[in-house]
């Protein structure tokens, strides 16, 4: 049981009654139990009472993730921590980790929107399932991990590294399912072709793979080179992890949000106001149902849009499409807005380049250089020098013709790009401001 039909395909009416009520309940407990969330509240005078209706949410004030540093470690939590069973923690790029709590009934939680996720990619009990995200304080390896048992599929629980073992595995115990970060999923790819092993050796169905961005020419790459169908699923630790949205196998683009616990909206990220339905902006999420540590309005930073079309599954909770950038990882190279999701679509549209590349940042005097390393395959690296020179000069013009921006372009030799075991990193900024 995981699909949850009778929530899965409620019409707009019923679901959104199922949200209010949630949401008020949230706002009493947020008010009751959460000092600094009383605190805002307070200070734009809005209090419990005031959510009659879901358009009400706007009157709520934003979280941020200084909201969660200032608090840190344990500061937003709103049940005692004798309930708490479970901390998680994500490192940003800066300062403090942002720390998350799990009650017995949030992790209950989070297994079951996981088993529905795992269903929406046609996962069942019969399943092995390779879950190669990382454990540990990522939310990524256990979040799946609680999921994958609740649907009554096999877990194989490997965590990220050791990708010779990670293959050998894969093939003797018939895994079915893949999951781990894109990025991995290629770096597993190239483990195989080293450890001689073919795709057909592999039960492999299908992957799905999150926690980072990935442009469509990338599916394409881990669809081919693994043979299987790739999907994407999104999550964050601070709404519960992996698990919040998932892509369908009908869905041609877009992944549906289980909106009966996460409650979404998208807002113009300078006026902060809600934008319509269609439009793109920054996704902020309400949790609706957690206890130990439950957010209104968070700011994800992750740039989506939301839309209401029905999906071929039948389901008709809201999509979000594919996050491709965050409002903080936009580069501005020269003035120009620049997302490193786009350089990897141009890259993945070019052949002969492989799907590892780094973009890096320099500054010449007051001038941004936008260096772009990539990696070429094997044949094309130990062709002529006027291959690729032609090669350079190709991928130089699409960027310039796709993203109005001139870099500079250094192929480099299969494999010499750092691998992740992870969420990859794309971006090397080496200027000082
Ligand atoms: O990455 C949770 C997760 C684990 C999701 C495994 C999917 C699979 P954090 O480490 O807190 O949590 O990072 C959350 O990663 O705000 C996005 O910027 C990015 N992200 C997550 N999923 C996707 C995705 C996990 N499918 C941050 N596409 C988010 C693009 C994603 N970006």
């Amino acid at each position: 049981m995981m699909w949850v039909e009778e929530i899965e395909t409620l019409p707009r009416s019923g679901l959104e009654s199922i949200q209010l009520k949630r949401l008020q309940a949230l706002v009493h407990r947020m008010y009751d139990k959460v000092a600094p969330y009383r605190v805002k509240m307070d200070a734009v005078g809005v209090k419990p009472g005031d959510i009659r209706s879901l358009a009400d949410l706007r009157k709520l004030p934003f979280t941020t993730k200084d909201d969660l540093r200032d608090n840190y470690p344990f500061g937003l939590f709103a049940t005692p921590m004798d309930d708490v069973i479970r901390v998680h923690a994500s490192s940003g790029t800066t300062g403090k980790s942002t720390v998350v709590g799990y009650t017995q009934a949030d992790i209950d939680l989070w297994a079951s929107v996981m088993a529905r996720c795992l269903t929406m990619a046609g996962v069942t009990k019969g399943d092995m399932v390779h879950n190669a995200y990382g454990y540990g304080l990522f939310t990524g390896g256990l979040g799946a991990h609680y999921g994958i048992e609740a649907l009554g599929a096999t877990v194989i629980p490997m965590s990220g590294g050791n990708s010779k073992r990670q293959v050998t595995i894969m093939r003797d115990f018939g895994s079915t399912v893949l999951l781990s970060t894109p990025s991995y999923a290629l770096n597993l790819a190239d483990a195989m072709v080293d450890a001689g092993v073919r795709t057909e050796e592999l039960k492999l169905r299908v992957g799905i793979h999150g926690a980072e961005p990935w442009s469509m020419n990338m599916r394409e790459e881990v669809e081919r080179k693994l043979g299987i169908r790739a999907v994407d699923i999104y999550g964050l630790s601070e709404i519960i992890g992996p698990g919040v949205a998932m892509e369908c196998l009908h869905s041609e683009r877009g992944m549906h949000i289980l909106e009966d616990n996460f409650l979404p909206e998208i807002i113009d990220p300078d006026t902060l106001e809600p934008l319509p339905y269609g439009e793109t902006g920054e996704l902020v999420f309400t949790t609706l149902t957690k206890e130990a540590f439950p957010l209104i309005r968070y700011r994800t930073k992750d740039i989506s849009r939301l839309f209401l079309e029905p999906c071929g599954c039948g389901r008709t909770l809201i999509r979000m499409e594919k996050v491709m950038g965050r409002t903080d990882d936009m580069l501005i190279i020269r003035g120009v807005n620049v997302f490193p999701s786009q350089v990897e679509h141009v890259l993945m549209g070019i052949d002969g380049v492989e799907p590892h590349y780094q973009i890096e940042v320099t500054r010449d005097g007051s001038l941004d250089v936008m260096s772009v390393l990539v990696e070429v395959s094997e044949n094309i690296f130990s062709d002529e020098i006027k291959v690729l020179e032609n090669l350079t000069k190709k991928i130089q013009a699409e960027i310039k013709d796709m993203l109005g921006v001139t870099c500079k372009v250094k192929l480099v030799e299969p494999r010499s790009i750092q691998r992740s075991e992870g969420k990859a990193q794309r971006v090397i900024d080496r200027r000082t401001i």
